[in-house]
């Protein structure tokens, strides 16, 4: 494994860069607070039926839905018919400079998800395959409690790697690993203690103090949809 202190590789083509995002943190969460005051995180459905644990919302020129009709990227919000907030500018210069740092040039983002974990809340193994192309790689800001990610191979039933993810950290990835399995363990209580087999950082802490970080983790995804 080829590492540095600001860059881990994970895949051929994924990088964790722990605390890329900590001097940000405060400037994305105040666009952040707005864009969530005008498209509020809710539960969506999955196409079988089952309510999602995690909360989400989105900005950005498309937003990633589910319904009972499908996974989609849309222009409108459906709860209002209403564009999504637009993407804000520190937003996209965060996801093309980490993307840079990853070695893709030229990413602009036309989608960010928001997702939002209480304690208790995953989100099972899955891929992103809902883009138009998967030439573009995607870029995955974590903030606030700490979680557990699970990277796993192309098939579903690969041996997943166990990588913590902290408040600040950002994952990249694209290429030969665009289309692997991932998913995040359920969301522990509190800051549970360091765990010797996962890829932590030395020192860092879950918690930014920031009023919508409270008891929860907030990991933003910026993708090129369209
Ligand atoms: C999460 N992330 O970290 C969920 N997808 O909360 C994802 O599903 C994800 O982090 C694609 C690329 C990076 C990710
Ligand atoms: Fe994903």
């Amino acid at each position: 494994m080829t590492s540095s202190p600001t860059r881990q590789r994970l895949g051929s083509c994924a990088w964790l860069m722990r605390g890329f995002a900590v001097a940000q943190a405060p400037a994305l969460l105040a666009a952040l607070q707005a864009i969530l005051a005008r498209a509020p995180l809710r539960h969506m459905v999955t196409p079988g039926g089952q309510r999602m644990s995690v909360a989400m919302s989105n900005c950005g020129a498309l937003g990633w839905t589910s319904d009972r009709g499908g996974y989609r990227y849309r222009a409108d919000d459906p709860l209002h018919d209403r564009p999504w907030p637009a993407m804000p500018a520190a937003f996209q210069q965060l996801a093309g400079d980490a993307a840079r740092a990853a070695g893709f040039d030229g990413f602009e983002p036309d989608a960010c998800l928001i997702n939002r974990y209480l304690p208790g809340n995953r989100l099972s193994l899955h891929q992103d395959r809902d883009e138009r192309h998967f030439g573009h790689p995607i870029v995955s800001l974590s903030l606030g409690l700490p979680a557990v990610f699970l990277f796993g191979g192309a098939a579903r039933g690969d041996r997943a790697a166990r990588v913590l993810l902290e408040h600040g950290d950002v994952v990249v990835w694209g290429g030969a690993d665009r289309l692997r399995f991932h998913g995040v363990l359920p969301l522990k209580d509190s800051q549970a203690g360091r765990q010797d087999d996962l890829l932590a950082a030395p020192g860092a802490t879950g918690d930014s103090g920031h009023e919508l970080l409270r008891g929860c983790r907030i990991n933003l995804t910026f993708r090129k949809a369209g």
